[in-house]
């Protein structure tokens, strides 16, 4: 019998990624979509056939109940979440309802309808924030930044507390920053991949940005499910820090991008307040030690690769959009 998954966040960047691997992987899986008044399908269009969609959202717990009982998943991946950093001091209370309590409701439809169903949350390396120690671990403190980072951590301790106190398979993945072609367009690769590209086919004269010189740990979105998955195959639950181990500067991205280009970056870039956090993570970087030894995982993709990769697609999307194959870029 082929088992049977729930993905909450299916339209996201994650969410497309993880449903190909389980659908690789024989499963059947049931995605839960908010609703939305504008098409939300752009990463997932090409599995829409395979897939079947739940109309339900993380601040209704109807829905969440309805959602387990339809799907009756063997494993729940929990990815739904308000997941912008910097629109979280703009709607604190909204990302703390979704991002944080969230969580609680996806747990208690899962305890009500299918208990023994493995459930992973998607916990971040935000809840770090102002990091106590480096590289940071599953034993560092967290200290988190901004209104995301507190919901997660919130996040992820309900988690926990619902392993021990119902000795549910609730596992929590503290991952690193992730990034691909999919990614939204206001998160910093993205800006970056497709600024670039803009810039190189005359389409924009300039990129403007806030901190240049925060690290981050950036590794490939399509190595990282594999690491979600992974978690819910354990005998047992449990908490796993998962990143690259090596981490690179915003500047050194912009570096990368325009330098893939055959163009220098510090003609273009400028810098703007408006981009910049009202409290900033600087420094993120993983020990992924235990996710190695105790997963067998392992990234496959280095950083350069990875922009290199991300502007590449910006680059044929340009074609694809001048052949009016796809509409124009949003722009962050
Ligand atoms: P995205 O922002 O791409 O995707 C978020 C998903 O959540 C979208 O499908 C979105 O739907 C959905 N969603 C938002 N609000 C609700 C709601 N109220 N009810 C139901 N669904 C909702 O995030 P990523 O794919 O990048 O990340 C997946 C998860 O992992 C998130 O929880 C994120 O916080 C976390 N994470 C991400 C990291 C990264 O580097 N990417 C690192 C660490 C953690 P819609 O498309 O309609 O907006
Ligand atoms: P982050 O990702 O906040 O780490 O959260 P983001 O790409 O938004 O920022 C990374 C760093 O770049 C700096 N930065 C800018 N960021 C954006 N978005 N736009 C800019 O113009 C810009 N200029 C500089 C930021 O200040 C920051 O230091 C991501 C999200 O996916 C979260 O959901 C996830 O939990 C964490 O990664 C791990």
């Amino acid at each position: 019998m082929a088992k049977k998954a729930l993905v909450t966040g299916i339209t996201g960047q994650d969410g497309s990624y993880l449903t190909e691997l389980l659908l690789q992987k024989k499963y059947q899986v049931f995605g839960l979509v908010q609703r939305s008044a504008t098409d939300p399908f752009d990463n997932i269009r090409h599995l829409l056939d395979d897939i079947e969609i739940i109309v339900g959202d993380l601040s209704d717990s109807g829905s969440l109940i309805r959602a387990l009982q339809q799907s009756d998943p063997d494993e729940v991946y929990n990815l739904a979440a308000q997941s912008f950093v910097k629109s979280s001091w703009d709607i604190p209370e909204m990302t703390g309802d979704v991002t944080g309590l969230g969580v609680t409701r996806m747990l208690e439809a899962v305890r009500t309808v299918k208990p023994q169903a493995r459930f992973y949350q998607a916990s971040s390396s935000e809840m770090f924030g102002q990091v106590a120690q480096t590289p940071q671990r599953e034993t560092t403190p967290f200290h988190p930044r901004s209104p995301y980072g507190v919901a997660k951590v919130y996040g992820h301790w309900i988690t926990v507390n619902y392993r021990e106190s119902y000795d549910m398979f609730a596992c929590s993945g503290i991952l690193f920053n992730h990034e691909s072609p999919r990614r939204g367009y206001e998160f910093v690769t993205r800006k970056v991949a497709s600024t670039a590209a803009y810039i190189k086919e005359g389409l924009a004269s300039e990129l403007t940005l806030g901190n240049l010189d925060s690290k981050r740990d950036w590794g490939f979105a399509g190595d990282y499910v594999e690491a979600m998955w992974l978690m819910l195959q354990q005998d047992a639950p449990d908490d796993y820090v998962i990143g690259t181990g090596e981490n690179h500067s915003v500047q050194e991205l912009c570096e990368v991008a325009f330098g893939h280009l055959g163009l220098d970056w510090t003609k273009y870039v400028k810098q703007d307040k408006r981009f910049m956090r009202p409290a900033e993570v600087e420094v993120l970087l993983s020990d992924p030690s235990k996710a190695r030894k105790n997963l067998k995982w392992q990234t496959k993709v280095s950083f350069e690769k990875l922009i290199q990769m991300m502007v590449d697609a910006e680059m044929k999307r340009i074609v694809e959009m001048r052949a009016g194959e796809v509409p124009g870029l949003p722009r962050a």
